[in-house]
């Protein structure tokens, strides 16, 4: 069986999601929402329990590569859910009337490069004509301030932001199924490190319309996080938390009416930072999908 509390190469996570379903058939299912660059599948789990096009929460991890404390933890939410449908009453309240999305790798060329050749790969693995530098940071190809401060220009940057707002296909596939899906009422994006839960903008210092309700659910998500082992999470808005950032992923989501658009930056705060040792995958995942009931329960109560 999966070993969750450790890290896993691409082929045994794309292998533990047929499993899954495999095992979960009345309750998952994957769909293909594009391919990679490289042709690999872009792969979401649907959990669902009936219906048609209900309302949904989006989760994805892993767009960027390296991060993998946050694959691994989408992997071990997949589990969880499976696990606790039926058990948890909140959970399963939640199921009963909308469907979980979950993208695990979102950046899978990324991935597959940290596991074969450079364990630090952030970006996809799409050359850049011209240029010797591969590759684009798919948390800045998104159309919102795409092109703006808090991004770059130059394909050998780390935070290159591509020839042109979801030129990459790994964000143009979430883009399509956002559009085509319609449904959804909470996108959480998921990155580390720095031990953060982020709400829009990056891209200005504007506020967004409903910043005092996710100010306030932020605060309850991570307050909810910290009951189990105590660690701390900053929050607030992602240009006052972390950076000016543009063309980032929720800033995107939260324009398309997506109002509980959140970004964690899970564990650690800089000791390990990407590199984080495997025995504390379990621990930061356990602690996460508290935060993520919160926030999903707070959407399900919101409609
Ligand atoms: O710089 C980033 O893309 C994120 N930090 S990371 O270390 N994971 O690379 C923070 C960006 C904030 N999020 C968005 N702009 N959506
Ligand atoms: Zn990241």
């Amino acid at each position: 069986s999966f070993d969750y509390a450790n890290y896993h190469t691409l082929d045994e996570i794309y292998r533990f999601q047929d499993m899954l379903v495999a095992e979960n058939p009345s309750l998952v299912s994957k769909i293909v929402i594009g391919q990679s660059y490289q042709g690999r599948a872009l792969n979401v789990l649907k959990f669902s329990t009936g219906g048609t096009n209900r309302p949904a929460i989006w989760i994805d991890t892993g767009i960027h590569s390296r991060e993998w404390v946050t694959q691994a933890s989408g992997t071990w939410f997949a589990k969880k859910i499976v696990t606790d449908y039926g058990r948890d009453p909140a959970l399963t309240a939640i199921l009963d009337k909308m469907d979980i999305f979950l993208e695990i790798v979102t950046n899978p060329d990324g991935f597959y490069y940290t596991h074969n050749s450079n364990r630090m790969w952030r970006k996809t693995r799409k050359p850049n004509p011209g240029s010797s530098c591969v590759g684009v940071d798919p948390n800045r190809n998104w159309d919102a301030g795409f092109g703006g401060p808090g991004a770059s220009s130059s394909p050998c940057s780390e935070t290159y932001r591509g020839p042109k707002a979801h030129s990459e296909s790994e964000v143009k596939a979430i883009v399509d199924f956002v559009k085509a899906h319609a449904n959804i009422k909470a996108f959480i994006s998921i990155h580390s490190y720095s031990q953060m839960l982020l709400y829009p903008y990056g891209y200005t210092s504007t506020p967004v319309k409903d910043q005092a309700e996710l100010h306030n659910l932020a605060k309850k998500a991570i307050t909810d996080l910290a009951s189990l082992y105590g660690t701390y999470y900053r929050y607030g808005s992602i240009i006052n938390t972390i950076y000016q950032a543009s063309g980032g992923t929720i800033d995107w989501t939260y324009n398309q009416g997506i109002k509980y658009s959140y970004t964690f930056e899970l564990r650690d705060t800089g000791r390990y930072g990407f590199i984080l040792p495997a025995n504390q995958i379990l621990p930061t995942a356990r602690e996460t999908w508290l935060a993520l009931v919160t926030i999903m329960n707070h959407t399900f109560q919101n409609p």
